[in-house]
């Protein structure tokens, strides 16, 4: 298969080689009333790439593709939660605290939940992690290479951290990752558009973009 559209330059893949991987679609970064909202953003902006993202799982799931969802998440002891990551800077509410839907980024919180419209089902992969790549601590890469997994295409939030961490990572261990442009998004609009051009800039360096629109044209 083929993005003809893609940036910045056609993406071929074969789908029986290839993963959709959503990153952290998770209520307390995308719902109103979660831990995202409680930092002041506006989480609108994140709510809005919901039609696109449901629209290339289906299809994906459509295809018989395979689906890797992730969650950053921790260990209810934080045991896997670094200090320098739970200390930095002065929050009102830190990694493990009480926030509007559970324990803040905590392993089987409400919050912690992938959003319902975008849910797993049966075969799906999901990986909690505790790092902003999903690669860091995971298994994630032993999982991908025992299903002879090649390309990744990548949705998700947010666009500047946790997508573009684990692309690069994606990159470094040899996979072709293509990162939809209307499936991920951030709370900061200048970070995703930044992202977007470093992912593509010289020659592919990290990988491709596409509209979710394109890779469902090229589903069939
Ligand atoms: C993610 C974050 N998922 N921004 N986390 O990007 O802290």
């Amino acid at each position: 298969m083929r993005i003809e559209l893609a940036d910045p330059f056609p993406y071929e893949f074969d789908i029986d080689r290839t993963a959709l991987v959503l990153i952290d679609m998770q209520r307390d970064f995308i719902e109103p009333g979660g831990f995202g909202e409680t930092l002041g953003n506006d989480v609108s902006l994140l709510e809005a790439i919901v039609p696109a993202t449901k629209a290339v799982l289906e299809a994906w799931r459509e295809a018989g593709g395979l689906v890797v969802h992730t969650r950053e998440a921790h260990k209810a002891d934080l045991s896997d939660c670094p200090p320098a990551k739970r200390n930095r800077g002065n929050p009102t509410l830190r990694i493990g605290d009480e926030g509007p839907m559970g324990r803040i980024l905590v392993a089987g919180e409400p919050g912690n939940q992938i959003i319902e419209a975008l849910a797993p089902v049966e075969g799906e992969i999901v990986i909690d992690k505790p790092g902003k790549g999903a690669f860091y601590a995971t298994g994630l890469h032993e999982l991908l290479q025992a299903r002879g997994i090649t390309h990744l295409l990548f949705g998700g939030v947010t666009t500047e951290v946790c997508v573009q961490t684990s692309m690069r990572e994606a990159n470094d261990r040899g996979y072709d990752s293509l990162l939809l442009e209307d499936c991920t998004e951030s709370y900061f609009p200048a970070f995703k558009a930044a992202t977007l051009d470093m992912v593509r800039a010289q020659g592919a360096i990290v990988g491709w973009t596409a509209p979710g629109a394109a890779l469902v044209a090229a589903l069939g």
